[in-house]
């Protein structure tokens, strides 16, 4: 047994003219990706500079959709562009030392491209399928290297410019720009590699999508959320998942506004005595599943009013659950003082269910998922 050797690679179809085609798509999927990534990283920061616009509502749940999406699609164009290329892993260094050396410099930098992309690909998918079978933080890990990956990216690209231009200015079928071994036809054309490939892109996003759009449900197979769930809506931890104490929603169950030393407690009565809003909101996962909802409850604002909270001030808003990362949020200025912030007590017509954060739960406009607090028991005006 011998390493194999850029020379066996014979076939035509692992081409620049096919590569450079997929990449652009590859890139462009990468690039919406990050966009909206850092934009779901910057709304999860629990206290950004500036927040997020409260509107549009459904801004959110476009922007990750998006990003799933698009992470999703990225899948098969790399893999079918690293199949174009990977004889050049096998390649021999160019025998002189100056050469030799930017060679070994720009491989470098697309292994660190292609470990990157496969790292986030990797992780993304395996977060969309809610599966967290490492030890490292999912998101600070996945941002963190979605710069690289962008990084190497953008120095890939302007490494191969020329390449990337000859590629496609000349015809599909050119060879122009081949590795002289690669001499033999294959098996399929140039054009159907590139058809295939982008039928599996479409099909992978198909199969994903319907977990953020509706009519995509039925043949979303792929979707971990299928749009099933209690009161119509999708849950991802239940009140047993968050060993929320059944007694404690109960009678017992009060809900604590404080402002300083100004504090005021709220039976669930109470809460149904104040005046009651609807607003049409939707849940939009960072996993990339949505679903629009019809909410009743009280403006987190009528709240803040009772103990004199001062406008746009910071909330923390806390809930019964006593760990994890989401048992409790801070809720922005602009989005504490938003008429359509409310604390629900109903949704799409029905009293909370228990998995949905009975018997209250925060749900504001273009407000990450994560961040939409249930089985809340505290809102604490931060000073
Ligand atoms: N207290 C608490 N609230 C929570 C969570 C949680 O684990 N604990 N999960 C969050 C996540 S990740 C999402 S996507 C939404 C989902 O709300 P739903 O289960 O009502 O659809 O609730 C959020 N609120
Ligand atoms: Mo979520």
């Amino acid at each position: 047994m011998r390493a194999p050797a850029e020379t066996d690679f014979t076939s035509r179809l692992r081409s620049p003219a096919v590569a450079a085609r997929i990449g652009v798509w590859l890139g462009v999927c990468f690039a919406m990706a990050f966009v909206t990534g850092v934009i779901s990283h910057y709304a999860q920061l629990p206290h950004p500079i500036v927040p997020l616009p409260t509107s549009p509502s459904w801004g959110y749940r476009l922007t990750q959709g998006l990003h799933v999406a698009s992470g999703t699609a990225a899948i098969p164009l790399l893999l079918v562009k690293l199949w174009c290329v990977y004889p050049k892993l096998f390649a021999a260094l160019p025998r002189s030392l100056r050469t030799g050396l930017l060679t070994a410099l720009e491989r470098g930098s697309i292994a660190v491209l292609v470990s990157a992309s496969i790292f986030q690909l990797a992780t993304g998918l395996a977060n969309s399928a809610q599966w967290y079978p490492w030890q490292f933080p999912f998101r600070s890990s996945h941002y963190a290297l979605a710069w690289i990956a962008i990084g190497a990216l953008a120095v890939h690209i302007a490494v191969k410019l020329p390449v990337i231009r000859g590629a496609l200015g000349a015809p599909l079928e050119s060879t122009e720009l081949d590795r002289p071994e690669a001499s033999v036809p294959g098996a399929v054309s140039r054009r159907t590699v590139l058809r295939t490939t982008w039928v599996s892109a479409g099909a992978a996003v198909l199969l994903t999508a319907g977990a953020t759009v509706p009519w995509l449900r039925r043949v979303s197979l792929f979707a971990v959320r299928t749009g099933e769930g209690p009161q119509g809506v999708p849950v991802n931890r239940s009140a047993r998942a968050a060993a929320i104490d059944p007694a404690a929603t109960g009678e017992a169950y009060r809900l604590v506004v404080r402002h300083g030393d100004r504090s005021r407690e709220l039976s669930l009565a109470d809460l149904k005595a104040l005046p009651q809003r609807t607003e049409d909101l939707p849940i939009a996962c960072v996993e990339g599943w949505s679903a629009g909802a019809t909410w009743t409850g009280v403006r987190v604002r009528d709240l803040l009013d009772l103990v004199e909270a001062p406008s746009d001030t910071e909330v923390l808003v806390r809930s019964l659950q006593r760990r994890g990362g989401y048992a409790q949020s801070v809720l922005p200025g602009s989005y504490a003082d938003h008429d359509d912030t409310l604390l629900a007590l109903e949704l799409n017509g029905e009293t909370l269910d228990s998995d949905h954060g009975y018997p209250a739960r925060l749900i504001a406009p273009n407000r990450p998922g994560v961040l939409q607090t249930k089985w809340v028991n505290e809102l604490e005006v931060l000073p």
